[in-house]
């Protein structure tokens, strides 16, 4: 999954959030137009040079291209791994207002072993954590915490690879070192509560958020302080003993994302232990979407794009990436 110098794309929006994203965009919210939109992207010619696995959602998982092909068969026809989310999503943490559990653990071993049957190879879950003056409280990280460490090991349990994703939110004024101390205590929460419940570290995948000063922030850093921040938080928190850590882009531009990335693969070269990669959803497919647009006859244009987005992440990994890159034809016909 994190091999190659390639990464994950994550296109396990569920359908309330696809519809909200199609919203913005005039896009018809209907599961013909989610269908359309997912085939123009694990159709895209030369997908499987910059991407290992896509992460599908429980409608997508089940969907077929206009040609009646499985999605799953498409993906694996590309070298493209088929991965699934398997939280059900989340609510209000009861007794700690303003926070966030997510659901899914009940029946979670029968629902993985029929995904795995249809073909998925691994899967994913998302914690989400709130900053501000009093927030996260210590129940919320700890909650989510496990629930990530019990849903892994039941991944593991089944064959399947858990992608771990604790993603501490970019919304807020919080600053760098307030998002480094937070992603730090969660972090160190989730492998403790991973040793408690067995989670086989060198079979997973950590999804975790950059370390970055918030949205509102008016102290917004430079990708070589981003990247220092972020290695540093990881190398404090994360096992050797986890192969790969591909990261979320939070509602980053796709540049930024792409920037931040390359930093932390060339400053911290040779002195990592994982593989440092991307599971990004919207700083690879944000660009695509809006050429697309819903109009079938954009298709083409918008796979340029896609590919275009997730090259530039290819590079970022072996510290490649150049702001020149986005200069390229296929770069330009996304602005
Ligand atoms: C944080 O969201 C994940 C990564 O996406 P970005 O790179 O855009 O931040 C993403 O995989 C997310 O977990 C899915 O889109 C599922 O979201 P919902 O909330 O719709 O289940």
């Amino acid at each position: 999954m994190v091999a190659d110098d390639k990464g994950l794309l994550a296109i396990d929006e569920s359908i309330g959030t696809c519809n909200r994203r199609f919203a913005a965009l005039g896009i018809p919210e209907t599961a013909d137009r989610r269908r359309a939109w997912r085939e123009l992207i694990v159709t895209t010619p030369g997908l499987g040079q910059s991407i290992s696995g896509a992460i599908l959602c429980d409608e997508t998982i089940r969907q077929r291209t206009g040609g009646e092909a499985s999605f799953v068969s498409v993906l694996d026809d590309a070298g493209i791994l088929p991965g699934i989310k398997v939280d059900a999503g989340t609510i209000e943490l009861a007794g700690h207002p303003g926070e966030k559990i997510t659901e899914g653990l009940d029946g979670l071993q029968a629902r993985l072993a029929t995904y795995a049957e249809m073909g998925a190879r691994f899967a994913k879950w998302r914690g989400v954590i709130a900053v501000d003056a009093d927030r996260p409280s210590r129940g919320c990280v700890e909650a989510n915490a496990q629930a990530l460490a019990r849903y892994a090991t039941i991944c593991q349990q089944v064959g399947l690879v858990p992608v771990v994703e604790p993603e501490v939110l970019m919304e807020g004024s919080h600053d760098l070192a307030r998002c480094a101390e937070v992603t730090e205590a969660v972090l160190r929460a989730f492998f403790r509560h991973a040793d408690e419940q067995g989670v086989m570290l060198e079979a997973m995948i950590l999804k975790p958020n950059m370390v970055l000063p918030g949205l509102d922030c008016a102290n917004q850093e430079d990708a070589d302080t981003i990247a220092n921040a972020t290695v540093n938080c990881l190398l404090h928190t994360v096992p050797a003993s986890v192969p790969g850590i591909a990261f979320l882009s939070g509602g980053q531009t796709g540049e930024l994302a792409s920037a931040r990335l390359n930093a932390m693969n060339l400053r911290f070269r040779g002195r990592m232990p994982w593989q440092l990669a991307f599971s990004f959803a919207r700083a690879i497919q944000q660009p695509a979407l809006q050429i697309w647009a819903g109009q079938d006859d954009r298709v083409q244009a918008a796979q340029a794009a896609l590919a275009h987005r997730a090259m530039c992440n290819h590079a970022a990994r072996r510290g490649a990436y150049d702001a020149a890159m986005e200069l390229t034809p296929a770069a330009a016909s996304a602005r």
